[in-house]
């Protein structure tokens, strides 16, 4: 409930920032303002920042946003990353926008940008998922290029490490790492570091939230296996009226709780995006119970339909990026629940 609020026109592009007290205590709230998981976040949230700053629909911005890290070479988004136990990568994404529609694609090979097909399946045809084999045959039908089936140098070289070791385990923030180890080379051949699962969420200049979520997947994971990323509810969320809220880390665990839609229905009650992500992480923590959760890592964030944002983690290590101006495109690490 908003008691008192103001308005500060920032020019002819309908950008606003609005600052209001509610019930829960005065808050800041921005508009246009896009969120993304992970250090990644920052050149993704500038691609869909400049959708926004021309009084773009969020929709578009979560698209052409995480376009930028499918496109890129990393260990856990787009076709150069990190491949299954048999050695292919296998892509899930999913995207929602302001009037409840969405698409998402599970277990596609060889497309460069699942989060674009994801939108086709949303917008062409009269079903929310596609996977595998029909997912591919969906893309390459709507014109989407049929890439090499082969696996980045880096992806290789990983691969041909786990081989060696067969391991499988999940790390905790192998995608902000910064120690060489077996499962995930610390830096990119253009000196980068390693990113990750990327899912970002967006409120626009007309006050309407969108959101997307893309990623390979845990790294040597079984064949055929999905995550949350691509599960609308677990990975990502948006209700227009509330807010919307995106997952990332261990999928397993943030499908059991529904994560981004109880994240979502926390706000409907009244909690802060920060509160309901914390919320959610405890119930994720208790469902996992204490020792388990110790050896996973999940990260939640939030945007309320007032422009509040949050998020929360389940170990120290996981950070997010925030846009809300041309100069201001910032990370900020989310507080940990253990
Ligand atoms: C999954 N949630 O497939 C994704 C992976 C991820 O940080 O986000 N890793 O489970």
């Amino acid at each position: 409930m908003l008691h008192r609020r103001h308005f500060l026109q920032l020019g002819s592009l309908g950008l606003s920032a609005f600052s209001f007290s509610s019930f829960r205590g005065t808050v800041i709230g921005q508009k246009p303002l896009v969120l993304s998981t992970w250090d990644a976040g920052i050149a993704a949230n500038k691609a869909a920042w400049d959708v926004l700053r021309a009084g773009g629909r969020a929709l578009d911005a979560v698209e052409q946003g995480v376009r930028v890290t499918e496109a890129s070479l990393n260990c856990c988004v787009g076709l150069g990353a990190n491949p299954d136990r048999d050695g292919f990568v296998t892509l899930d994404a999913c995207i929602m926008d302001e009037f409840a529609n969405c698409g998402s694609v599970a277990f596609l090979e060889r497309i460069k940008h699942p989060v674009s097909v994801a939108r086709r399946v949303m917008e062409k045809t009269p079903h929310v998922m596609l996977v595998g084999e029909g997912a591919q045959q969906f893309a390459v039908a709507e014109g989407f290029p049929l890439e090499k089936a082969e696996l980045s140098d880096d992806a290789k070289r990983a691969y041909q490490n786990w081989l060696k070791k067969s391991e499988y385990k999940p790390v905790i923030n192998i995608e902000n790492s910064k120690k060489q180890d077996a499962f995930v080379p610390a830096k990119l051949e253009n000196g980068e570091w390693n990113h990750d699962t990327i899912g970002m969420i967006a409120l626009d200049a007309k006050g309407n939230l969108s959101g997307s979520c893309t990623t390979s997947g845990m790294g040597f994971k079984m064949r055929g296996r999905i995550g949350d990323s691509p599960i609308i509810g677990a990975g990502l969320y948006v209700d227009n009226e509330v807010g919307a809220a995106v997952a990332t880390g261990q999928g397993e665990d943030i499908i059991r709780i529904c994560g981004a839609h109880t994240i979502v229905e926390l706000m409907r009650q009244g909690l802060s995006p920060e509160a309901a992500c914390k919320k959610a992480m405890e119930r994720l923590f208790k469902t996992k119970g204490p020792e388990k959760a110790k050896a996973i890592q999940a990260g939640f964030i939030a945007i309320g339909k007032n422009g509040e944002y949050g998020g929360y983690a389940l170990q120290k290590g996981f950070n997010y990026a925030v846009c809300h101006a041309d100069d201001k495109n910032f990370l900020v690490d989310a507080k940990p629940l253990i």
